[in-house]
């Protein structure tokens, strides 16, 4: 089965199952069910897209580790590691990617660039993105358990066409928070204006 990889790339400190253990700690049971339905989607998807099947198998399972985290860790971060202090001005839903990848560098001690940006991009997306990331931002949107109007498209997208997947999901997150009167972080517009009209002949 393809969720029992063992890690010998050296891009994690721990074994699968120690990562499991911390995770399972850090998360309620059913944000961990839902970073393990991640995992299993991105590493389908590594295989089919020709990536690194462990650094998505690492990048499924952490990309929301810091997501039950209080404010005001992610608030001593940004000050500490002086990111923008633009971020400041945002929330726990753009916090657990940006920052969230800085407690998965110093806490897990994943020292992957690649797989920490993936978590960094995992919601608001990047104009640069590896396939890595392209990957980790689908699989969080098309996981089993996702329910929503339009998330059999963005499946079928995600079978043959990973950028025209990542164009659909970003267009589809932009009209969401537009109709909820929310405030889009100025990443999720620069991601928009990078994919959307490229791809615009394909969604
Ligand atoms: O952490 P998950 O729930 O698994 O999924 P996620 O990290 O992709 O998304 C978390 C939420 O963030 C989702 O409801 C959409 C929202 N979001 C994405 N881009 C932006 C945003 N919220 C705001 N306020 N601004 C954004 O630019
Ligand atoms: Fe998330
Ligand atoms: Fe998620």
């Amino acid at each position: 089965m393809n969720d029992q990889i063992q890690y010998h790339e050296h891009l994690i400190p721990l074994t699968r199952e120690q990562l499991l253990d911390k995770l399972h700690a850090a998360l309620s049971d059913s944000r961990f069910a839902h970073v393990k339905r991640v995992e299993k989607v991105a590493m389908k998807m590594a295989k089919r897209f020709g990536t690194d099947v462990e650094a998505a198998s690492i990048a499924g399972l952490c990309h929301d580790y810091a997501k039950q985290r209080p404010d005001k860790d992610f608030i001593a971060v940004i000050k500490v590691k002086k990111l923008d202090p633009e971020l400041l001005n945002y929330g726990n839903a753009i916090w657990h990617g940006v920052v969230g990848a800085e407690m998965v560098k110093d806490e897990l001690g994943v020292q992957s660039e690649d797989i920490l940006d993936a978590i960094r991009q995992h919601t608001v997306g990047g104009t640069y993105m590896t396939k890595l990331a392209q990957i980790i931002y689908m699989a969080d949107y098309i996981e089993p358990a996702r329910d929503f109007e339009g998330v059999d498209r963005a499946r079928k997208l995600c079978k043959h066409d990973l950028g025209a997947a990542v164009a659909y999901q970003t267009k589809h997150t932009l009209e969401y928070l537009i109709d909820n009167n929310q405030p889009v972080y100025p990443q999720t517009l620069t991601t928009y204006n990078a994919w959307v009209p490229q791809y615009r002949k394909d969604l």
